[in-house]
Formats: C-alpha cells, structure tokens, sequence
C-alpha cells in the first residue's frame, strides 16, 4: 500500500473532470487501497480520485470512529435527490484548516460500483448524503470553497498560497 499526495486547492489539477472507470480491475482495486490508506492517515471521512490527481470516478468514504466500515464507489451516478436545502459544516483534506457551511439537499440515492465491479444503490441522508455530494462533486471538478462568497474564496485562497510557501 502507499500514502498518496494530496492536490491543495487553487491547484488548477483540482478542476479536471474525472472520466468514467472502463474496468474494474487490480489497478483500480489498488487505487482504492492507497486512498483508503492516505484518507485513514490524513485523517479524513471521505477522498476522492481527483484529489490525489487521478482523474477517474473512484471515490472513497469511512464515517465509521473505528475506521472499518469503508464504502467505495466507482463509477457513481446520482439516481435521485431530494429533501430540503439543509446546512452542514464541511472541510476538505484539499484546503486544510478551513471548515465552512454549506447548503445541500439532505437525501440522495446513488448507483455505483464496488470494488469487485458489482452494482449496488444506496439511500443516503445526513453525513452520509452531505459526503456523497461533496467527493462527487470533487469528481465534477468543484470544490466546496465555489458554494461560498467571493471574498471568502480570495481569502481562502491568499491563505492557501502563503501556506504553500510558508508550511507550519
Ligand atoms: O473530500 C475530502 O476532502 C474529505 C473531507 C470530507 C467531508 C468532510 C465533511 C463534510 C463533507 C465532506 C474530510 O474528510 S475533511 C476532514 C473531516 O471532516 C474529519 C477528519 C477527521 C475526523 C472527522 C472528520
Ligand atoms: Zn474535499
């Protein structure tokens, strides 16, 4: 298994589109593996392909204290959504030390594939259903920061490059 380096936002890597997964095989499988492990150690609830610049739709999430309860999810197509617009406190192993609120619908269902290549659907709401939409959206190139004002964003931003130049 292997850590792998996560892309900090403004990198323009961030913004690709991830392209459907064409076969399920022992390179995805590993993939999958090394996310887990670099989401495990970062440590974060969820990570998505794009985030460690492979741009494929694989994504990966763990909600679980005990780290044993990974889902993956491969290939993932949103089948419905629903509820209302609800609040929720975000961050993003991408743009570390911020957490924002964001609004998002409360309840999808979701098509995707696992890591043996079989189909399943799922009903998600609360944490669950705010995570699906974030990795997804990591997957359409869009980062949680573009649901926030446009100064907070500058800001978001001014920190991350001084970051970049100047690490704690
Ligand atoms: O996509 C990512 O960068 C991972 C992100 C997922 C996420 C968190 C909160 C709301 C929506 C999506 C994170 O995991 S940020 C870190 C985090 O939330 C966390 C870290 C350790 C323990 C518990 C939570
Ligand atoms: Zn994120």
């Amino acid at each position: 298994m292997a850590l792998l380096t996560i892309l900090h936002y403004p990198d323009p890597r961030l913004k690709k589109v991830a392209k459907p997964v064409l076969a399920v095989d022992d390179r995805i499988r590993r993939l999958v593996r090394d996310m887990a492990e670099t989401m495990y150690e970062a440590p974060g609830i969820g990570l998505a392909a794009s985030q460690v610049d492979v741009h494929e739709q694989v994504l990966v999430i763990d909600l679980s204290e005990t780290c044993d309860d990974l889902r993956v999810f491969i290939n993932p197509r949103i089948l419905e959504i629903g509820g209302a617009l609800l609040p929720h406190e975000e961050g993003c192993l991408s743009v570390p030390g911020v957490y924002d609120r964001v609004e998002r619908p409360e309840r999808v269902r979701v098509a995707a594939l696992n890591e043996r290549g079989e189909a399943f659907e799922l009903e998600a709401e609360g944490l669950l259903a705010v995570c699906i939409q974030h990795e997804m959206d990591h997957l359409r190139g869009r980062l949680f920061v573009e649901y926030l004002s446009q100064l907070k964003q500058n800001r978001i931003k001014t920190r991350m490059r001084k970051l970049e130049r100047e690490p704690v």
